[in-house]
């Protein structure tokens, strides 16, 4: 061992502090070098995620956000919802001071960055703040991504937005600290189904590691994210699972408005009816058609691994994953289903 490294000094001349899984991800070290430059110029960093945000998108985004604001910036942070609210199931999240609606986000913001958006639809009400942003860093890892910004750091072999924005904040030279890892660890467990999907490798459960050992409770983010819902939901549950239908090894059902009004449960609750669904074992591919308020049907798709239910919802207007994906149909349920049905027979 040479002197400056016991004494520190090597490490003290480093200009940013070495993330322990540094160079993991696919995004070039030239794009990150140009973030911490723009960031370096900016007095305020605007952020933004995308509408109805889930656990990676506004988890990346917040912690990111509590790491700029201890390097001394000034961060507002939103998402493009026209009813403006955090899901019920995130709301135990850290750092919602920093979150500001629409309206009230900048109207030309200096420097904007992304987080766990695709395409620039999704980014809501902000897409006019985003069109006139000076700058628009697109943090994602969705192999989909449109790369809509002036600068992306997209690594689709990603389990989550929250591996780049862990990266990020260790080059600005954040640490992580239990407000960080919650919303990190958020983003992580949603994006792998808590650890079940394909994607969950060693350098997932690395990250984990590092994120529980600033003293998470897991078992409480575990039991906000999945483990609790109102009554309504199980008469919601049952509806739907009563008319689900299974043909040629496609599972798939629907929730309407309706039956949500009848329970007074919001459309947010719905989220986990996916997860129940494609358990089927007659079926490789499963559909849950959810209405929203505004009367459009919010198409969400899984698939076992044969089929590329990315490539099926990009084809139709979404996006997302091989086997997870989703997007917006304005028909009805059966020329809904139809459609998609014309579309996973081509893949
Ligand atoms: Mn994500």
């Amino acid at each position: 061992m040479t002197p400056d490294v016991r004494d520190g000094t090597r490490r003290a001349s480093h200009p940013r502090r070495v993330s322990p899984g540094a160079g993991a991800t696919a995004v070039p070290e030239a794009a990150w070098d140009r973030t911490l430059r723009l960031i370096g110029r900016s007095e305020e960093v605007a952020l933004a995620c995308h509408v109805t945000p889930d656990g990676d998108a506004l988890g990346s985004m917040l912690a990111v956000g509590f790491a700029l604001r201890s390097i001394g910036k000034r961060v507002v942070a939103s998402f493009g919802d026209r009813h403006f609210a955090v899901p019920r199931l995130l709301r135990f999240l850290p750092g919602q001071e920093m979150l500001v609606p629409p309206a009230e986000f900048p109207a030309a913001p200096e420097l904007l960055i992304t987080f766990d958006v695709s395409t620039f639809e999704r980014l809501g009400l902000l897409r006019d703040n985003t069109a006139r942003a000076g700058e628009v860093i697109v943090i994602d890892h969705h192999p989909s991504n449109e790369g809509f910004g002036t600068l992306s750091l997209i690594d689709s072999t990603a389990a989550a937005t929250a591996v780049l924005a862990e990266q990020l904040i260790y080059r600005l030279g954040g640490r992580l600290d239990r407000d960080i890892a919650t919303c990190l660890y958020a983003g992580l467990v949603t994006d792998t189904g808590s650890f079940k999907h394909a994607s969950t490798t060693s350098a997932v459960h690395q990250m984990a590691a590092r994120l529980v050992a600033t003293g998470l409770r897991t078992d409480e983010i575990a039991r906000e994210l999945w483990d609790r819902s109102p009554f309504g939901y199980l008469k919601v549950l049952s509806a739907a699972l009563d008319r689900a239908v299974l043909e040629d090894g496609v599972v798939w059902t629907y929730v309407s408005r309706v039956d949500r009004a009848a329970q007074g449960l919001p459309y947010a609750e719905l989220e986990g009816i996916i997860d129940i669904v494609r358990r089927t074992d007659e079926a490789e591919v499963a559909v849950v058609l959810k209405e929203d308020d505004h009367g459009d049907w919010q198409v969400s798709t899984r698939s076992k691994g044969r089929a590329d239910v990315g490539s099926v919802c990009a084809a139709l207007g979404g996006g997302g994953h091989h086997n997870a994906a989703g997007y917006t149909s304005h028909d009805s349920v059966e020329q809904t289903m139809a459609a998609f049905r014309r579309e996973l027979g081509k893949v």
